[in-house]
């Protein structure tokens, strides 16, 4: 199998723990996502994945699977031990609904091809990019934590085991973290995530640093 990935992607961070977790050996390809000219807007890995995006999974069987979500619940079919899903449909739902919250609501509106975007409307400078990303992270990681804080309390969101649902708050928790926000602000968030951090699969693939020199943002509701 091989993963075209790149190391700063949290998108494809959810995937690498997915595969970690499992076990399962893969090949990853870098694929540069940075700046205007970046290789996942070019005609090679468009043709390999016509949006442009990482991650993207070739399975062995020669068939390309695109979208994070997708990709790992294929592998947690193809690869079930352990489950990323619990047994319980309650659970499974609620796994998914933080999934989704997080992917959808979240770190759809925040990566590279949205702030070019951002910034090429008039007037749209830095400043308003920075509070556009902090408004929609912290509704989204508000929710996030209330929708935790509803639930009986379980070592990990979904239950006592990592569940998909972890997969995809590590690394957004992770880069939150990292762009000035303080976790402890969301305390059924912060303890789950200090449960992810002494786990291997999630401490050792987290997304790397865009920029590690980048001072954190001033946190910046205002968009
Ligand atoms: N919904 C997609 C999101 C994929 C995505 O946005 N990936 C980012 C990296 S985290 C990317 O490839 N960005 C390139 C760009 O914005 O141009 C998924 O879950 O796989």
């Amino acid at each position: 199998m091989k993963l075209y990935d790149n190391e700063i992607s949290s998108a494809a961070s959810r995937v690498r723990i997915a595969l970690a977790l499992k076990n399962v050996p893969y090949e990853k390809l870098q694929i540069g996502i940075l700046g205007p000219d970046a290789e996942n807007r070019q005609s090679g890995y468009l043709s390999v994945n016509p949006q442009g995006l990482v991650p993207a999974l070739l399975t062995d069987q020669g068939s390309l699977i695109t979208q994070s979500l997708a990709i790992i619940e294929y592998l947690d079919e193809v690869y079930p031990k352990p489950s990323l899903l619990s047994e319980n449909a309650e659970d499974r739902a609620f796994s998914r609904s933080i999934a989704l919250l997080i992917a959808a609501e979240i770190h759809a509106l925040l990566p590279p091809r949205i702030r070019a975007r951002l910034l090429g409307i008039p007037g749209f400078g830095t400043a308003d990019v920075t509070a556009w990303n902090w408004h929609w992270i912290l509704e989204g990681m508000n929710a996030v934590e209330a929708l935790l804080a509803s639930r009986k309390q379980t070592r990990f969101s979904a239950g006592d085991n990592p569940s998909v649902a972890d997969v995809f708050l590590f690394p957004q928790a992770i880069n939150t973290e990292r762009a000035g926000a303080d976790l402890a602000q969301w305390p059924h968030l912060s303890r789950i995530v200090s449960s992810l951090r002494t786990i291997p699969a999630f401490a050792e693939n987290a997304p790397v640093a865009a920029n590690p020199a980048a001072a954190p943002q001033p946190v910046a509701a205002t968009v």
